[in-house]
């Protein structure tokens, strides 16, 4: 067969909503688009459990402290099974790994960001989580086997997540005015990260048409901000928060949210290493790394050993 026609024939499978697997013929983009996005996922994960991560010792009671350990374990596992996923396209979870530490990865903007106070873990809990699962139940629809089955595992497991901050916000905002204060000022500073969270608008997205047209992605970056805006802005104002944001209103006759643009200079700066916390996260990384060298030597001594699989 000739490439064009086994191009052809893939086409026509994804189109049917047939998944690819691993051993199947892809097209050499499809496989390399696949290892950026399934690797910058799981780096979002495992660096996305440091903002909640530095509060666990600060958790307001033993109940909180629990759910939110347990919430970081899960995004920890959920890097896990993506980087697994990843490693069936041809990458090891080394150099997936060495990408990350040396800077040559990106990762999720939103994770450049500091949690200044409780109210941030409950903000994080419930719009960021919120934001990724209106994100990963279109990605568990995707055309990559290993992938969408990671997601559904990954989006089960982040709703429980949504729901601890949602509950963590509801009793903060039944609270005292300083609780309430703290949530507003937490929304204030995330608000136009979590605005960026979805990428660029559409018109300047590098990927979207590809991976669209393989279904890898399933919704445009702004299908999706359209979708958060519309199941969160009336969840957020129930409670009388203020998103800091004075155009933002849903436009009836053209049938969709209007709102600000977010300072995608400042986007770009913040995914390419340089947002206020990108330092300080890749160095927590590393150390943890360096760490747990001998917990992977000592696996690798067992392998080899033949007491492990
Ligand atoms: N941050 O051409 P597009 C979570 C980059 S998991 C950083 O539109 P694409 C769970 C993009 O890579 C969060 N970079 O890209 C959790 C590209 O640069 P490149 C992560 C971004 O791939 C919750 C350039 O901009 N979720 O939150 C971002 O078609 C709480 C042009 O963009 C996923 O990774 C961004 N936000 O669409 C954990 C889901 N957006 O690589 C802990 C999988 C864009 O050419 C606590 N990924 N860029 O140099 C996706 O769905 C897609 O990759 C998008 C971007 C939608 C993120």
């Amino acid at each position: 067969m000739t490439e064009e026609a086994k191009l052809q024939e893939f086409e026509a499978r994804v189109n049917r909503g047939d998944k690819v697997e691993p051993g199947d013929w892809m097209p050499e983009d499809y496989r390399k688009n696949l290892i950026r996005m399934i690797s910058q996922h799981a780096h979002s994960e495992i660096v996305g459990a440091l903002p909640e991560g530095t509060w666990i010792p600060y958790a307001p009671n033993f109940k909180r402290k629990m759910a939110l350990i347990a919430k970081v374990q899960d995004e920890v596992g959920h890097g896990q099974m993506l980087y697994k996923a990843a490693e069936t396209l041809g990458v090891s979870r080394e150099e997936m790994i060495n990408d990350l530490l040396m800077g040559r990865a990106t990762y999720s903007n939103v994770f450049n960001y500091p949690a200044e106070t409780w109210a941030d873990v409950a903000i994080i809990g419930w719009l960021i989580d919120g934001a990724a699962i209106v994100n990963q139940t279109k990605l568990l629809l995707g055309s990559y086997g290993p992938y969408a089955r990671a997601m559904e595992r990954i989006c089960y497991e982040e709703g429980f997540h949504l729901k601890q901050g949602y509950d963590a916000i509801c009793e903060m905002m039944a609270g005292t005015k300083n609780q309430r204060d703290l949530v507003q000022d937490a929304l204030n500073r995330w608000w136009w990260p979590i605005m960026m969270f979805f990428g660029p608008r559409d018109k300047d997205s590098v990927h979207s048409a590809q991976l669209m047209r393989w279904k890898v992605k399933i919704k445009s970056n702004d299908e999706l901000r359209q979708e958060f805006l519309g199941k969160f802005v009336p969840k957020i104002r129930a409670f009388g928060l203020v998103i800091p944001d004075p155009e933002l209103r849903y436009d009836e006759e053209k049938g969709e949210w209007l709102f600000t643009e977010p300072d995608w200079d400042e986007f770009k700066r913040v995914i390419r290493g340089n947002g206020p916390m990108n330092k300080e996260r890749i160095a927590v990384r590393r150390l943890a790394h360096d760490e747990g060298r001998w917990v992977r030597e000592a696996l690798e001594r067992f392998v080899e050993e033949g007491k492990m699989a």
